[in-house]
Protein backbone atom coordinates (compact mmCIF):
# COMPACT_ATOMS: atom_id res chain seq x y z
CA UNK A 1 0.00 0.00 0.00
CA UNK A 2 1.38 3.31 -0.79
CA UNK A 3 1.69 6.30 1.86
CA UNK A 4 -1.12 7.76 0.86
CA UNK A 5 -3.82 4.62 1.17
CA UNK A 6 -2.93 4.91 4.62
CA UNK A 7 -4.47 8.84 4.48
CA UNK A 8 -7.35 8.00 2.98
CA UNK A 9 -10.22 9.80 4.77
CA UNK A 10 -12.83 9.90 3.01
CA UNK A 11 -14.86 9.71 -0.72
CA UNK A 12 -17.26 11.43 -2.44
CA UNK A 13 -18.59 10.53 -5.81
CA UNK A 14 -15.79 11.70 -8.10
CA UNK A 15 -13.20 12.93 -5.60
CA UNK A 16 -10.92 11.78 -2.61
CA UNK A 17 -9.74 12.97 0.80
CA UNK A 18 -6.70 12.02 2.61
CA UNK A 19 -6.10 13.39 6.19
CA UNK A 20 -2.57 15.19 6.95
CA UNK A 21 -3.70 16.39 10.07
CA UNK A 22 -4.15 20.12 9.97
CA UNK A 23 -4.46 19.97 6.67
CA UNK A 24 -6.28 17.86 3.88
CA UNK A 25 -5.64 16.88 0.62
CA UNK A 26 -8.55 16.73 -1.76
CA UNK A 27 -8.21 14.68 -4.87
CA UNK A 28 -10.14 15.26 -8.05
CA UNK A 29 -10.43 12.29 -10.32
CA UNK A 30 -11.41 11.71 -14.19
CA UNK A 31 -14.67 9.87 -12.89
CA UNK A 32 -18.13 11.21 -14.31
CA UNK A 33 -21.65 10.42 -13.44
CA UNK A 34 -24.43 11.09 -15.70
CA UNK A 35 -27.98 10.29 -14.69
CA UNK A 36 -26.42 9.61 -11.15
CA UNK A 37 -24.45 7.04 -12.13
CA UNK A 38 -21.02 6.68 -12.57
CA UNK A 39 -19.39 6.05 -16.01
CA UNK A 40 -17.30 3.06 -16.63
CA UNK A 41 -15.24 5.09 -18.85
CA UNK A 42 -12.85 8.17 -17.13
CA UNK A 43 -13.14 11.28 -18.72
CA UNK A 44 -8.92 12.17 -19.23
CA UNK A 45 -8.00 15.91 -17.02
CA UNK A 46 -11.74 16.59 -16.34
CA UNK A 47 -10.29 16.35 -12.28
CA UNK A 48 -7.22 18.64 -13.46
CA UNK A 49 -9.94 21.08 -14.83
CA UNK A 50 -12.45 21.15 -12.15
CA UNK A 51 -9.24 21.19 -9.74
CA UNK A 52 -8.16 24.11 -11.81
CA UNK A 53 -10.96 25.96 -11.98
CA UNK A 54 -11.41 25.53 -8.32
CA UNK A 55 -8.19 27.00 -7.51
CA UNK A 56 -8.80 30.17 -10.30
CA UNK A 57 -12.19 30.74 -8.52
CA UNK A 58 -10.47 30.76 -4.99
CA UNK A 59 -7.70 33.52 -5.78
CA UNK A 60 -10.16 35.60 -7.71
CA UNK A 61 -12.63 35.43 -5.19
CA UNK A 62 -10.13 35.90 -1.56
CA UNK A 63 -10.78 39.63 -1.68
CA UNK A 64 -13.97 38.67 -0.88
CA UNK A 65 -13.61 35.59 1.75
CA UNK A 66 -10.69 33.64 3.02
CA UNK A 67 -10.67 29.70 1.19
CA UNK A 68 -9.10 26.72 2.70
CA UNK A 69 -6.33 26.59 -0.38
CA UNK A 70 -3.17 26.51 0.37
CA UNK A 71 -1.44 24.94 -2.74
CA UNK A 72 -1.84 22.70 -5.91
CA UNK A 73 2.15 22.72 -6.08
CA UNK A 74 2.98 19.23 -5.64
CA UNK A 75 6.32 20.52 -4.54
CA UNK A 76 4.40 22.22 -1.95
CA UNK A 77 2.52 18.66 -0.57
CA UNK A 78 3.51 16.35 2.78
CA UNK A 79 6.18 14.00 1.83
CA UNK A 80 3.79 11.41 1.47
CA UNK A 81 1.77 12.71 -1.11
CA UNK A 82 5.04 14.56 -3.16
CA UNK A 83 6.09 11.49 -5.02
CA UNK A 84 2.45 10.06 -5.71
CA UNK A 85 2.02 10.32 -9.82
CA UNK A 86 -0.84 11.92 -11.01
CA UNK A 87 -1.77 14.12 -8.36
CA UNK A 88 -0.30 17.13 -10.11
CA UNK A 89 -2.79 19.44 -11.32
CA UNK A 90 -5.77 17.44 -9.54
CA UNK A 91 -4.87 17.40 -6.00
CA UNK A 92 -5.32 20.19 -3.65
CA UNK A 93 -3.60 20.83 -0.14
CA UNK A 94 -6.74 22.91 1.62
CA UNK A 95 -6.69 23.66 5.64
CA UNK A 96 -8.78 21.36 7.87
CA UNK A 97 -11.95 23.38 8.78
CA UNK A 98 -14.72 22.74 10.80
CA UNK A 99 -17.16 22.26 8.23
CA UNK A 100 -21.29 24.02 8.41
CA UNK A 101 -23.31 21.61 8.06
CA UNK A 102 -25.84 23.67 5.48
CA UNK A 103 -24.86 23.44 2.06
CA UNK A 104 -24.84 26.95 0.75
CA UNK A 105 -27.10 27.29 -2.77
CA UNK A 106 -27.39 30.03 -4.66
CA UNK A 107 -29.64 30.10 -7.66
CA UNK A 108 -29.60 32.56 -10.59
CA UNK A 109 -32.09 30.99 -13.06
CA UNK A 110 -35.01 28.41 -12.27
CA UNK A 111 -33.43 24.71 -12.60
CA UNK A 112 -33.67 21.54 -11.08
CA UNK A 113 -35.02 20.68 -7.99
CA UNK A 114 -35.90 24.70 -7.75
CA UNK A 115 -37.55 24.68 -10.62
CA UNK A 116 -39.82 21.30 -9.38
CA UNK A 117 -40.29 23.19 -5.89
CA UNK A 118 -41.38 26.25 -7.72
CA UNK A 119 -43.59 24.67 -10.25
CA UNK A 120 -45.31 22.96 -7.36
CA UNK A 121 -45.60 25.07 -4.72
CA UNK A 122 -44.53 28.92 -5.78
CA UNK A 123 -42.04 28.68 -3.38
CA UNK A 124 -38.30 27.94 -2.90
CA UNK A 125 -37.20 27.10 -0.04
CA UNK A 126 -40.08 28.97 1.61
CA UNK A 127 -39.26 31.81 -0.43
CA UNK A 128 -42.10 33.05 -2.42
CA UNK A 129 -41.32 34.14 -5.87
CA UNK A 130 -43.53 35.79 -8.66
CA UNK A 131 -46.09 33.98 -10.38
CA UNK A 132 -45.64 32.69 -14.25
CA UNK A 133 -41.45 31.95 -14.36
CA UNK A 134 -41.15 29.50 -16.70
CA UNK A 135 -38.12 26.87 -16.28
CA UNK A 136 -34.86 27.82 -16.99
CA UNK A 137 -35.86 31.93 -16.45
CA UNK A 138 -33.71 34.60 -14.92
CA UNK A 139 -34.98 35.24 -11.41
CA UNK A 140 -35.70 38.90 -10.60
CA UNK A 141 -32.58 38.37 -8.29
CA UNK A 142 -30.31 35.74 -7.07
CA UNK A 143 -31.77 33.78 -3.90
CA UNK A 144 -29.90 31.80 -1.39
CA UNK A 145 -31.60 28.26 -1.11
CA UNK A 146 -30.22 26.35 1.69
CA UNK A 147 -29.99 22.40 1.71
CA UNK A 148 -28.78 19.95 3.70
CA UNK A 149 -26.27 16.78 2.81
CA UNK A 150 -28.33 13.91 2.31
CA UNK A 151 -26.73 10.66 3.68
CA UNK A 152 -28.17 8.72 1.01
CA UNK A 153 -27.16 10.96 -2.29
CA UNK A 154 -28.99 14.17 -3.03
CA UNK A 155 -29.20 17.18 -1.18
CA UNK A 156 -32.77 18.56 0.50
CA UNK A 157 -33.76 22.12 -0.03
CA UNK A 158 -34.71 23.43 3.64
CA UNK A 159 -35.88 26.80 5.15
CA UNK A 160 -34.37 29.57 6.48
CA UNK A 161 -35.66 28.86 9.55
CA UNK A 162 -34.56 25.36 9.28
CA UNK A 163 -30.87 26.47 8.31
CA UNK A 164 -30.45 29.24 11.26
CA UNK A 165 -31.12 26.35 13.77
CA UNK A 166 -28.13 24.30 11.74
CA UNK A 167 -25.54 26.62 11.86
CA UNK A 168 -26.83 27.73 15.24
CA UNK A 169 -25.99 31.52 15.15
CA UNK A 170 -27.90 34.25 13.32
CA UNK A 171 -25.20 36.42 12.74
CA UNK A 172 -23.32 33.82 11.37
CA UNK A 173 -26.36 32.44 9.05
CA UNK A 174 -26.48 36.06 8.02
CA UNK A 175 -22.85 35.87 7.29
CA UNK A 176 -23.37 32.74 5.06
CA UNK A 177 -26.37 33.84 3.07
CA UNK A 178 -24.28 37.83 1.91
CA UNK A 179 -20.90 35.89 1.22
CA UNK A 180 -22.81 33.51 -0.70
CA UNK A 181 -24.78 35.95 -2.77
CA UNK A 182 -21.59 38.24 -3.27
CA UNK A 183 -19.33 34.83 -4.64
CA UNK A 184 -22.36 34.01 -6.61
CA UNK A 185 -22.53 37.91 -8.03
CA UNK A 186 -18.93 38.20 -9.12
CA UNK A 187 -18.65 35.16 -10.45
CA UNK A 188 -21.87 34.75 -12.88
CA UNK A 189 -21.47 38.01 -13.72
CA UNK A 190 -17.68 37.52 -14.83
CA UNK A 191 -18.45 34.35 -16.46
CA UNK A 192 -21.15 35.70 -18.14
CA UNK A 193 -19.09 38.03 -19.52
CA UNK A 194 -17.10 35.02 -21.09
CA UNK A 195 -20.12 33.42 -22.72
CA UNK A 196 -20.91 30.86 -20.02
CA UNK A 197 -24.42 30.99 -17.92
CA UNK A 198 -24.17 29.77 -13.87
CA UNK A 199 -27.69 29.30 -13.18
CA UNK A 200 -26.84 27.95 -9.75
CA UNK A 201 -23.94 26.92 -7.15
CA UNK A 202 -23.35 25.35 -4.20
CA UNK A 203 -21.09 26.77 -1.65
CA UNK A 204 -19.68 24.94 0.70
CA UNK A 205 -18.22 26.85 4.16
CA UNK A 206 -16.05 26.07 7.35
CA UNK A 207 -14.47 27.56 10.64
CA UNK A 208 -11.03 28.04 10.65
CA UNK A 209 -8.84 28.15 14.61
CA UNK A 210 -9.54 32.03 14.67
CA UNK A 211 -13.68 31.19 14.50
CA UNK A 212 -13.92 33.27 10.82
CA UNK A 213 -15.87 31.80 7.96
CA UNK A 214 -13.67 30.67 5.73
CA UNK A 215 -14.48 29.17 2.00
CA UNK A 216 -13.89 25.11 1.54
CA UNK A 217 -14.79 22.59 -1.06
CA UNK A 218 -13.93 22.75 -5.06
CA UNK A 219 -15.94 26.26 -5.85
CA UNK A 220 -17.36 27.46 -8.92
CA UNK A 221 -16.98 24.29 -10.76
CA UNK A 222 -18.99 22.86 -13.12
CA UNK A 223 -19.83 19.69 -10.43
CA UNK A 224 -20.65 22.06 -7.99
CA UNK A 225 -22.92 24.48 -10.27
CA UNK A 226 -24.53 24.41 -13.39
CA UNK A 227 -22.77 25.91 -16.39
CA UNK A 228 -25.14 26.39 -19.44
CA UNK A 229 -23.76 28.13 -22.66
CA UNK A 230 -25.08 31.56 -23.43
CA UNK A 231 -25.15 31.16 -26.82
CA UNK A 232 -28.54 29.71 -27.31
CA UNK A 233 -30.25 30.12 -23.97
CA UNK A 234 -33.91 30.09 -23.96
CA UNK A 235 -36.08 29.88 -21.21
CA UNK A 236 -39.40 28.16 -21.37
CA UNK A 237 -37.65 24.47 -20.92
CA UNK A 238 -33.94 22.47 -19.64
CA UNK A 239 -31.15 24.02 -20.92
CA UNK A 240 -27.85 22.05 -21.59
CA UNK A 241 -25.17 21.43 -19.35
CA UNK A 242 -22.20 23.09 -20.77
CA UNK A 243 -20.17 19.93 -19.86
CA UNK A 244 -21.77 16.81 -20.10
CA UNK A 245 -24.80 17.63 -22.60
CA UNK A 246 -22.78 15.77 -25.38
CA UNK A 247 -22.28 12.78 -23.14
CA UNK A 248 -25.99 12.95 -21.85
CA UNK A 249 -27.22 12.98 -25.58
CA UNK A 250 -24.64 9.98 -26.57
CA UNK A 251 -26.54 7.99 -23.38
CA UNK A 252 -30.50 8.72 -24.46
CA UNK A 253 -29.44 7.66 -28.09
CA UNK A 254 -27.85 4.27 -26.60
CA UNK A 255 -31.49 3.64 -25.26
CA UNK A 256 -29.85 2.26 -21.52
CA UNK A 257 -32.20 2.40 -18.92
CA UNK A 258 -29.90 4.80 -16.51
CA UNK A 259 -29.35 1.83 -14.24
CA UNK A 260 -26.01 0.84 -13.36
CA UNK A 261 -23.73 -0.35 -15.25
CA UNK A 262 -23.78 2.66 -17.58
CA UNK A 263 -22.34 1.75 -21.21
CA UNK A 264 -18.65 2.15 -22.07
CA UNK A 265 -18.13 5.13 -23.83
CA UNK A 266 -16.99 5.58 -27.27
CA UNK A 267 -13.44 7.69 -27.62
CA UNK A 268 -14.91 10.24 -29.70
CA UNK A 269 -17.59 10.86 -26.90
CA UNK A 270 -14.62 10.81 -24.09
CA UNK A 271 -12.73 13.08 -26.79
CA UNK A 272 -15.91 15.20 -27.15
CA UNK A 273 -16.64 15.51 -23.29
CA UNK A 274 -13.51 16.39 -22.87
CA UNK A 275 -13.29 19.34 -25.13
CA UNK A 276 -16.10 20.75 -22.87
CA UNK A 277 -13.92 20.87 -19.82
CA UNK A 278 -11.05 22.50 -21.37
CA UNK A 279 -13.41 24.91 -23.45
CA UNK A 280 -14.81 25.98 -20.12
CA UNK A 281 -11.64 26.07 -18.80
CA UNK A 282 -10.46 28.25 -21.57
CA UNK A 283 -13.51 30.58 -21.74
CA UNK A 284 -13.42 31.52 -17.69
CA UNK A 285 -9.40 31.78 -17.98
CA UNK A 286 -8.44 33.64 -21.04
CA UNK A 287 -6.07 30.86 -21.14
CA UNK A 288 -5.87 26.83 -22.96
CA UNK A 289 -5.94 24.45 -20.84
CA UNK A 290 -2.27 23.01 -21.68
CA UNK A 291 -1.23 26.20 -20.27
CA UNK A 292 -2.30 24.93 -17.06
CA UNK A 293 -1.11 21.54 -17.34
CA UNK A 294 2.76 23.26 -18.37
CA UNK A 295 2.30 25.64 -15.68
CA UNK A 296 1.98 22.93 -13.24
CA UNK A 297 4.24 20.08 -14.11
CA UNK A 298 1.72 18.00 -15.94
CA UNK A 299 3.75 16.02 -17.92
CA UNK A 300 1.80 13.39 -20.92
C1 LIG B 1 -14.58 18.32 3.97
N1 LIG B 1 -15.88 17.37 2.44
C2 LIG B 1 -16.60 17.06 1.20
C3 LIG B 1 -16.22 14.64 0.62
C4 LIG B 1 -14.20 15.28 -1.12
C5 LIG B 1 -14.88 16.28 -0.43
N2 LIG B 1 -11.39 22.10 4.43
C6 LIG B 1 -12.11 21.07 4.95
N3 LIG B 1 -12.00 20.77 6.24
C7 LIG B 1 -12.69 19.75 6.76
N4 LIG B 1 -13.52 18.98 6.04
C8 LIG B 1 -13.68 19.21 4.71
C9 LIG B 1 -12.98 20.28 4.12
C10 LIG B 1 -13.11 20.59 2.73
N5 LIG B 1 -13.25 20.81 1.62
C11 LIG B 1 -15.09 18.42 2.69
N6 LIG B 1 -15.92 16.60 3.50
C12 LIG B 1 -15.13 17.16 4.46
C13 LIG B 1 -15.89 15.98 0.44
C14 LIG B 1 -15.55 13.63 -0.09
C15 LIG B 1 -14.53 13.95 -0.96
F1 LIG B 1 -13.18 15.59 -1.93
Amino acid sequence: MSELADRHEASGKVREIYNFGDTMLLVASDRISAFDVIMPTPIPDKGRVLTALSAFWFERTAELVPNHLISIDPTQFPAAARETPDLAGRAMLVKRLTMMPIECVVRGYLAGSGWKDYRDTGSICGLRLPDGLRESERLPRPIFTPATKATSGHDINIDAETARLLVGDDARYEMLERLSLDLYEHASSFARERGIIIADTKFEFGIDETGQLVLADEALTSDSSRFWPAEGYAPGGAQPAFDKQFLRDWLEAQHWNKQPPAPELPDDVVAGTRGRYTEAYQLLTGEPFSAYLRRNGVTP
